[in-house]
């Protein structure tokens, strides 16, 4: 299709176009408006949808200091929470890292991503920025031109049409932006072969960290959200349908999984949430394409086991805004090539540290008959450098708290 074909309505318009109102993209549109340009968010869902999505809690160091810089952690300083233990549980015992007096001293704060995104929001509407919600990208056309235009349906159904300047690309995984990269845009992709359920249960943290627990049936997760909600993820099989156990069995496995026989039962309650993740990493390379530029999770997408993907998404929407910014203010073209180079840079070694993550709490999937003791040896050997070197223990910490 081409920018001349109708769409029975007139085109409307703006500098930047940005593509979802999660993370990324409502820190991208935050500063762009208050850097003076001309932007408007199209996300495809109703804003209550947008705001109690639960995902992402915990939340790096850099994280903060950006939204400090822009005067935007108001919410994460009075409600979030700092965070600085994880216990790692196997059949030999556990065992604790103080992670924020390890490494560069860095704790994480845990906030709620639906919170956060419901801050960016407020901060973002009451500047006068522009949102059309219910508003979904079919497709961006011409992003190789610098008149690019985005097809849309609009709340009502009707068909519609937005030109911009630049087109920033927030709107996830399965959005539009990465369905209208040119054919020689690269995807370098990994399916990590391994699932995990994840659940929001209705029940206070069962232990004061972040618990990992390596088991024969399978890893299980502990991760505080609140003081009466708690994340907690069980491997499974890939193909499980999120709703086939019921609540109890899903308790018992995670006491099994979590040796509470030895360290203490945990705290139960209604199951709130409960979805499937399947592990695939992949990474768009370059991130700039014309005037189609991707950030968060559509510029890359990264397993939760190292909690990243939200914290990514936050860096690399305050690289692209400060370079559409120079691009369009003052003029500084190199600016976009520079994001996509640096964004990328950062996104690599998260993804790196995330697939430890992954090698350190799964058995290895896809380990031919014969190879799976060397496998499993390996990992407890990880895992116990991990417990016993303070070298290793200053690289996890580290990695873990940063982005
Ligand atoms: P989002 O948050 O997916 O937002 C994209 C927005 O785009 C909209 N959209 C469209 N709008 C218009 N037209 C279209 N065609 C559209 N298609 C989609 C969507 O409705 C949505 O509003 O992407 P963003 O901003 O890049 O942010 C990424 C993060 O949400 C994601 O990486 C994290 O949630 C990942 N993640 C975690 N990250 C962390 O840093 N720390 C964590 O503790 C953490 N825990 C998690 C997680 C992800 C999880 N799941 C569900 C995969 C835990 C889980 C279970």
């Amino acid at each position: 299709m081409t920018n001349s074909q109708s769409t029975g309505k007139a085109a409307q318009s703006a500098d930047v176009v940005v593509l979802g109102a999660g993370p990324a993209g409502l820190l991208a549109a935050n500063l762009l408006h208050r850097g003076g340009i001309d932007c408007v968010v199209l996300e495809r869902a109703d804003r209550s949808h947008v705001q109690t999505r639960a995902r992402a809690g915990f939340l790096v160091a850099n994280t903060v200091r950006i939204l400090d810089r822009h005067g935007l952690a108001g919410g994460l300083h009075r409600h979030g929470r700092q965070h600085g233990t994880c216990e790692f549980r196997t059949a030999e015992g556990r065992f604790r890292l103080d992670y924020g007096g390890l490494g560069r001293g860095e704790r994480h704060t845990v906030y709620p991503q639906q919170d956060l995104v419901t801050d960016l929001l407020t901060h973002y509407l009451e500047a006068g920025g522009r949102i059309h919600f219910g508003t979904e990208a079919l497709a961006v056309h011409d992003a190789d031109t610098s008149r690019p235009s985005v097809a849309v349906r609009e709340a009502d159904g009707r068909p519609g049409r937005w030109r911009a300047r630049y087109v920033a690309g927030c709107d996830g995984r399965h959005g539009a932006a990465r369905r209208s990269l040119p054919p020689g845009a690269l995807r370098h992709r990994r399916d990590h072969g391994i699932s995990w359920l994840g659940l929001l249960a209705q029940a206070p943290p069962s232990l004061d960290a972040v618990g990992y627990a390596v088991h024969d049936r399978g890893f299980a997760g502990h991760m505080a959200r609140t003081s009466e909600v708690t994340r907690y993820y069980l491997q499974c099989e890939r193909g499980t349908a999120a709703a086939a156990r019921s609540d109890e069995h899903i308790w018992d496995e995670l006491e099994t999984r979590m040796y509470a026989a030895e360290h203490g039962p945990l705290n139960r309650g209604r199951i709130l949430h409960r979805g499937v993740v399947d592990f695939e990493s992949d990474v768009i390379e370059p991130l700039r394409h014309g005037s189609l530029l991707l950030a968060g999770d559509a510029a890359s997408l990264i397993s939760p086991s190292a909690a990243k993907g939200a914290n990514l998404a936050v860096l690399e929407a305050e690289l692209l805004a400060q370079a559409l910014i120079a691009d369009l203010a003052h003029g500084d073209a190199a600016a976009l090539e520079r994001y996509s180079r640096e964004a990328l840079a950062h996104i690599w070694r998260a993804q790196e540290f995330s697939h430890w993550m992954i090698r350190l709490l799964h058995r290895e999937p896809s380990a031919p008959e014969g190879e799976s003791f060397f496998h499993e040896s390996l990992r407890l050997s990880r895992l116990e450098s991990l417990r016993t070197s303070r070298t290793h223990q200053d690289w996890f910490a580290e990695n873990y708290t940063g982005v």
